[in-house]
């Protein structure tokens, strides 16, 4: 393997550990001693789309999230211990602790934010797109949903512009399998996702979401080919959430040998690790100190976050947009 190739691995492996045990720090330490109020949707198991297609991307390209993007805030560079405060209500996290986890954002790495409304977030990556056009910059803007947000008005109405007005948009759909707690087959007529965006013109591909190589050529070449056409691409990757819905979420939908079946059999990380080993990019023990490295810089970033302050009370008279009456 040449050497640019080992490091570009190496650097999407880190990435990949970095999402998962900052997830794992919301799901074992932040949740459980109510660090922050309600509840956090983890994409534990979806690492490889995140840092496959992020990295696939430029970093002046948009990237405009969903409900579950703390891994695609991760990829795109974002600060873990900014996150963590952002999440556990502190001031010097994102959004000043008024955000929470479901809407990290840092316009300055062009990490457009997350969006717990499903669908919303395609057509402001249209929107990014046209602006993008209009002002000649080679932009390129990826929206990730999930396959349930297929099925939503706005990304019908958003696939349609974008090929109308021929916008440099990714749409890159993360099929996990279940919306909430329905799945696939009850929710889309069509199984074959990748021709749900047909009708408006955008050919669509299918692509293994378990595998981080395999994500970063696809997103590669569909990035390559929106940016030179100026016209919208469709990616379907197949995944699967190993955690809830959400951390409150009690999965009475499925069996938790499916969940753990799956978890063992498609784990991306450990797919990563068996390749990387197996062709001799890196022995057993440097995985092993990756991991603790990586494991240690999670836990510093949370102690750090914990340690931040409270808004004080004034703070929650600014960024807000509505005056007052008298
Ligand atoms: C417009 C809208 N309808 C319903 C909801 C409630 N809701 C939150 S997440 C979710 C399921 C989304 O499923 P999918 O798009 O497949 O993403 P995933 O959760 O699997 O990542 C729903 C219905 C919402 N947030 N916004």
């Amino acid at each position: 393997m040449a050497v640019k190739d080992r490091e570009r691995l190496l650097h999407f492996y880190e990435d990949m550990l970095r999402i998962r045990f900052f997830e794992e720090q919301v799901r074992d330490v932040l949740y459980p001693q109510r660090l922050f109020r309600g509840s956090s949707h983890l994409a534990i198991g979806q690492e490889a789309v995140a840092v496959g297609a992020v990295h696939a991307l430029q970093a002046e390209d948009y990237v405009i999230s969903t409900h579950r993007g703390h891994g695609h805030a991760i990829a795109k560079g974002l600060d873990l211990q900014r996150m963590f405060a952002e999440i556990m209500g502190r001031r010097t996290g994102y959004d000043r602790g008024k955000g929470g986890s479901m809407h990290l954002a840092d316009a300055s790495l062009n990490f457009i934010g997350e969006n717990p409304v499903v669908g919303s977030n395609t057509p402001m990556a249209a929107g990014l797109a046209l602006a993008a056009k209009l002002e000649g910059n080679g932009r390129v803007a990826a929206a990730f949903l999930g396959e349930g947000a297929l099925n939503t008005g706005a990304f019908h109405e958003a696939a349609n512009l974008a090929a109308l007005w021929s916008l440099p948009v990714l749409f890159l759909c993360e099929n996990n399998l279940y919306a909430i707690s329905v799945p696939l087959d009850k929710s889309s007529a069509l199984q074959d996702l990748e021709r749900r965006a047909e009708a408006y013109g955008i050919p669509g591909r299918r692509v293994n979401g378990m595998r981080v190589m395999e994500v970063y050529d696809a997103v590669s070449s569909a990035a390559e080919a929106t940016r030179e056409r100026s016209f919208p691409s469709f990616l379907v990757f197949d995944t699967y959430r190993f955690e809830g819905h959400h951390t409150s979420d009690k999965q009475t939908y499925r069996t938790q040998e499916e969940a753990l079946e799956e978890f063992r059999q498609r784990d991306p990380i450990h797919i990563l690790e068996f390749e990387m080993i197996d062709d001799h990019t890196v022995p057993i023990p440097t995985t092993i100190e990756y991991r603790d490295r990586i494991r240690a810089e999670v836990d510093a970033a949370f102690e750090a976050a914990l340690a931040e302050p409270w808004p004080a009370p004034e703070d929650a008279l600014t960024g807000v947009y509505a005056e007052g009456g008298e």
